[in-house]
């Protein structure tokens, strides 16, 4: 082979390299309607009251201040995982409220999600209508799997936290769940979430802590989650990538006049 074929055949290898599409491998998913196996840590499932589902929205939990677990092994080769699923948060989540009553301060009711021996994914609290609001205020998801209307309340809030609560919640008071304290009797209390994060890992094993904390009793405060899903996929070829192959072929072409030169 010539010279100059062999390094067409090594620039077209590398303009398929760069540009071929990091393909995403779903690994993992659960929307827990059936049993629940070994890879969590915890496997009670809840239905969620309200009527309209018959009873068969199913999910993992309730849960309180626990750290739930989901262990995975045998990843195929990746470079980026993703997690992705639906937390439920259920009746007087009190967001950034620490006021005490009877010794007992009322939060922060605070959530989170790590990667065991990695990133800490979220930490943050929630609030489903205490008025001291909630640090969470991501944007709603653009991925739905209900027919719900994303829900409006709370926009106009003007309390003291940064976020009102359930900002950025998908749905409000869809899971049929009620509240019934010295102040309220049976007010509907519960919101839902559809959250996803992306980051780095290449371990063919991974564990994901969910967990939740400052929370009072599952009567009061409770959550739980559903349509688990996990994908891992190669690591996108970044710009600088980009611009390094450009940057090569640049020298290529400089090396061929060179030898064509001499
Ligand atoms: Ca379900
Ligand atoms: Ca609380």
């Amino acid at each position: 082979m010539q010279r100059s074929q062999y390094l067409r055949y090594v620039i077209l290898g590398l303009v398929w390299w760069v540009s071929a599409p990091a393909s995403a491998a779903l690994v993992y998913s659960n929307e827990f309607q059936g049993a629940v196996g070994s890879e969590w840590s915890h496997t009670g499932i809840a239905s969620a009251p309200n009527p309209d589902y018959g009873n068969t929205r199913l999910f993992l939990g309730e849960f309180g201040n626990d750290t739930v677990g989901l262990s995975l092994n045998g990843l195929p080769t990746h470079g980026l995982t993703t997690v992705s699923f639906s937390l439920y948060l259920m009746r007087s989540w009190d967001g950034n409220d620490t006021t005490v009553v009877n010794k007992d301060p009322l939060g922060p009711d605070t959530w989170t999600l790590n990667v065991a021996g990695g990133p800490s994914l979220i930490n943050t609290t929630f609030s489903n209508g205490n008025p001291a609001g909630q640090a969470y205020g991501g944007a709603f998801s653009s991925y739905t799997h209900t027919a719900w209307t994303p829900c409006t309340a709370y926009q106009g809030y003007s309390g003291p936290g940064p976020n009102g609560p359930m900002k950025g919640a998908n749905e409000c008071y869809s899971l049929g769940y009620k509240f019934t304290s010295l102040s309220v009797t049976n007010e509907a209390m519960d919101s839902v979430y559809e959250l996803a994060f992306t980051f780095p890992h290449t371990d063919s094993s991974i564990m994901l802590n969910f967990g939740a904390n400052g929370l009072q009793s599952l009567a009061d405060e409770s959550w739980g989650l559903d349509n688990v899903r996990v994908e891992v996929a190669a690591v996108p070829i970044p710009a600088a990538a980009w611009l390094f192959g450009s940057g090569l072929l640049g020298l290529i072409g400089v090396a061929r006049r060179k030898a064509r030169a001499a």
